[in-house]
């Protein structure tokens, strides 16, 4: 059978699953990746390659649980999905007699983003409910929402193209970690004779590829202070004449407003900010100007800071000034999901159009995901049920020590869809069993790349287990809700959803190619009858819009106030800016840290610093240290590591309570502020103090 991979990962690889139907039901013996599918063409990944220990693993949750013990003990008893349901049925309903639609909060992200389990469930249950809406915008959102204000929309160079491009700037990402399958693109570009440049405050697996000899460069910022940068090389790209007036006479508005702003903002001033040596910034800036093609490929990195969505509208407008849109090959590429998901009928899938307005008029309030903790804590009308499905917010939300006392309310009900007892699951007071990808037909439409891909169900439901969609049809029977369309099926869910797209055919092939400008760039030729779609219909160096929402209006750097650069009094308590981004090969997300090949193999969480902070601190590798600010402390063994600078820890994320010594994840000492725009979160605008434990915990 062939499938896609469902994971929220930008490479979206086809597998083939085999299949033995000897047996009375039918045993998956065999996954590999599908060495015909056009982008990841046979290989999977550390992670996925192991996948039918996650599907026949031991510990999954085959059937429904209810909580014998305290919120958070882990004691459960096995029961009836009919008896799941009618206590579901029963509280959800006391709920909203009681307290309203509004004190019901679904919570789902994108454990599986395929279309139906991703965007297809739940949505239609929750807007007739008239439950609080969720914001979903922990990943990617803010990206698109920053690139928005300068192109009008989120669109980019999709990354294939970048084979064309003869200096690929890797701006924030882990390429070789995050997202492998491109590397083989960017490694055929380099034989052809390109040079590569990794920013990152990390000295990644990525920026390890860096060969010097051959003109590459790795360039370690300061985190959050990347906007400085920026505005530096429009400073010399301006300075010394390398624009493309042209093109920016033709396709872009606000030119002297920009000019005027980036005057000050000389490349000694960005070293400065950015902890950078001046002339690596000047160097930067004339490469990105005189090399044609030039991509620079990022994906979220500096999404997280609370100047996110600010980079990402100031890293748009580089293209523009060099025209670097001209080339194939040229501009700046991220998610392809603009592309891809244009495909997607939302409307008909989610309808909105069940949300009830109450008698003024007014719809469901929105919450957002990131701000879970207070959401739970702090909302006045408070939350008092909950189905969270998806996802794993104690382990992958920011602030995560807030979140637990939210869950561990004795006023809130709350029902987790599940294939593993997660860390949040233990709060659950009912878990239900979900499907794993092989066990349910859907569409993965990538963010990574064009090939909108079928996944065949390879085998039935394991145990009592169902997917997301079949939860909410269940759960919707049990209230005995009379809205016709929550019960559609999944064929129909998908024909409503897609009705471009021919389905047997696309089952029949196995993936389509989502469409994409034939001559390879995303804004070759903008003319009058293609602007961008802003409101002047040209690439705006400054901008109405943000003005509208009170944002600068031209590209403006102003340091996230929890970071090095930021509030004094804050750096002085928290001396580390700490960082928690991907790093196991093994792991995905909170995907993995429990399976035994997965898990173990990698070791176990630590705290990087490099040797200087070390001594500084009185800390030796292997060491324990605490990591505290005002959210939490945890404690974590010290891994003394080149891979960061002075001033910048690293904690990796995706370990679970169990897996660290005192409970307490990553996340616990994250921060939850909101980025500036979009509805991201600036969890790595988080600053630590970081001190020895004297007694071995
Ligand atoms: N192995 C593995 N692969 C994964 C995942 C995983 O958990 N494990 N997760 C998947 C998911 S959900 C996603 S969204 C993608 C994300 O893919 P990426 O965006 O590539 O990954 P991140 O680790 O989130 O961020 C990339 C880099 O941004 C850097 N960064 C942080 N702050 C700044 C900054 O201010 N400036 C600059 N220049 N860089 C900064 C971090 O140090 C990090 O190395 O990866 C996917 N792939
Ligand atoms: N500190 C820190 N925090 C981060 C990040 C970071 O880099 N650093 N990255 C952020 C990013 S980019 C993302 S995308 C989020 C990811 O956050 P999450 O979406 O919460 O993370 P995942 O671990 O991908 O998925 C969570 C769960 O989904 C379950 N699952 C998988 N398939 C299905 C299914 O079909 N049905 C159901 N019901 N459940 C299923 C899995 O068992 C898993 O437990 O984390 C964010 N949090
Ligand atoms: S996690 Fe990513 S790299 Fe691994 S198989 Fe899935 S899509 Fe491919
Ligand atoms: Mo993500």
């Amino acid at each position: 059978m062939h499938g896609a991979c469902h994971h929220d990962c930008p490479d979206s690889c086809g597998w083939t699953v085999t299949v033995d139907h000897s047996t009375p039901a039918p045993v998956a013996v065999k996954l590999r990746g599908n060495p015909n599918h056009p982008f990841s063409r046979g290989e999977l990944c550390p992670k996925v390659n192991r996948f039918l220990d996650r599907v026949y693993s031991p510990d999954r949750i085959l059937h429904p649980l209810r909580r014998t013990g305290p919120k958070g003990s882990g004691d459960f008893e096995p029961i009836s999905w009919t008896e799941a349901l009618t206590e579901i049925a029963l509280r959800l309903h006391e709920v909203i007699d009681t307290h309203g639609g509004e004190a019901l909060l679904p919570y789902s992200d994108a454990g599986n983003q395929s279309l139906l389990s991703m965007f297809g469930a739940g949505n239609r249950f929750f807007n007739h409910l008239g439950a609080t809406q969720l914001e979903r915008a922990i990943c990617g959102v803010t990206v698109g929402a920053g690139t928005a204000m300068t192109n009008g929309s989120g669109a980019s160079l999709e990354a294939t193209e970048m084979i064309h491009s003869r200096l690929i700037v890797l701006w924030g990402t882990n390429t070789r970690l995050t997202n492998r399958h491109l590397w083989p693109t960017i490694e055929t570009a380099r034989t052809n004779g390109a040079r590569i440049v990794v920013i990152d405050p990390i000295r990644t697996l990525t920026a390890e590829a860096v060969n010097a000899d051959r003109g590459d460069r790795f360039i370690q910022p300061l985190p959050g202070t990347d906007i400085a940068m920026l505005l530096a090389m429009m400073h010399v790209i301006i300075r010394d004449g390398l624009t493309d007036d042209e093109w920016i006479i033709a396709h872009t508005t606000g030119f002297d407003e920009l000019c005027d702003a980036v005057m000050e903002w000389t490349p000694e001033r960005a070293a400065q900010v950015c902890g950078v040596d001046t002339q690596i910034i000047e160097s930067l800036a004339i490469d990105v100007a005189t090399t044609r093609p030039t991509a620079v490929r990022t994906l979220i990195g500096p999404e997280h800071h609370e100047n996110g969505a600010m980079f990402f509208r100031t890293l748009a407008c580089l293209p523009a000034l060099t025209g670097a849109w001209r080339d194939r090959g040229g501009g700046y590429s991220r998610s392809v999901g603009f592309w891809t998901e244009r495909q997607i009928d939302h409307d008909a899938l989610s309808r909105p159009d069940l949300i009830p307005t109450s008698p003024s008029g007014e719809q469901p309030r929105t919450v957002n995901m990131s701000r879970l903790g207070s959401v739970l804590t702090d909302l006045d009308p408070a939350i008092h049920a909950m189905i969270i499905w998806n996802c794993n917010p104690l382990v992958t939300v920011p602030n995560a020590e807030l979140i637990r006392r939210g869950l561990a309310r004795d006023d809130i009900f709350i029902v987790v869809h599940e294939q593993f007892l997660t860390d949040t699951a233990r709060y659950a007071d009912i878990v239900l069993p979900a499907t794993t990808q092989l066990e349910a037909d859907d569409v993965v439409f990538p963010w990574g790349h064009l090939w909108v891909t079928y996944n065949a169900a390879a085998i039935a439901p394991q145990g009592e287990a169902c997917n997301n969609t079949e939860l909410f049809r269940r759960i919707a029977a049990a209230m005995q809700l009379n809205e016709a369309s929550l019960y559609d099926d999944d064929q129909t869910l998908m024909r409503d959803a897609l009705s471009t797209i021919d389905l047997k055919e696309l089952r029949r092939e196995g993936w389509l190619q989502a469409p994409y400008p034939d001559d390879g760039r995303p804004f070759g030729d903008p003319d009058d009858a293609t602007p961008f779609p802003t409101d002047s219909g040209k690439v705006e160096f400054a901008s109405d819009q943000l003005e509208m929402i009170g944002q600068p209006r031209i590209p403006t750097f102003v340091a996230p106030r929890e970071s090095l650069g930021g509030d004094c009094a804050l750096t002085s308590r928290f001396p580390f800016q700490l960082l928690t981004p991907k790093h196991h090969s093994r792991f995905l997300n909170s995907g993995y840290a429990q399976l035994p090949k997965h898990g173990p193999t990698e070791g176990g969480p630590f705290v990087e610093l490099c040797a200087q902070d070390a001594v500084m601190i009185g800390v030796a590798d292997g060491d324990f240290a605490c990591v505290k600010n005002d959210r939490a402390a945890i404690e974590v063994i010290v891994q003394i590591s080149e891979r960061v600078r002075p001033g910048v820890a690293a904690i990796p994320f995706g370990w679970w309570s169990d897996h660290h010594s005192d409970g307490r994840v990553a996340n616990a000492l994250t921060n939850d502020a909101l980025t500036d725009w979009g509805g991201g979160v600036a969890f790595s605008d988080t600053l630590v103090a970081i001190t020895p434990v004297k007694t071995t915990p």
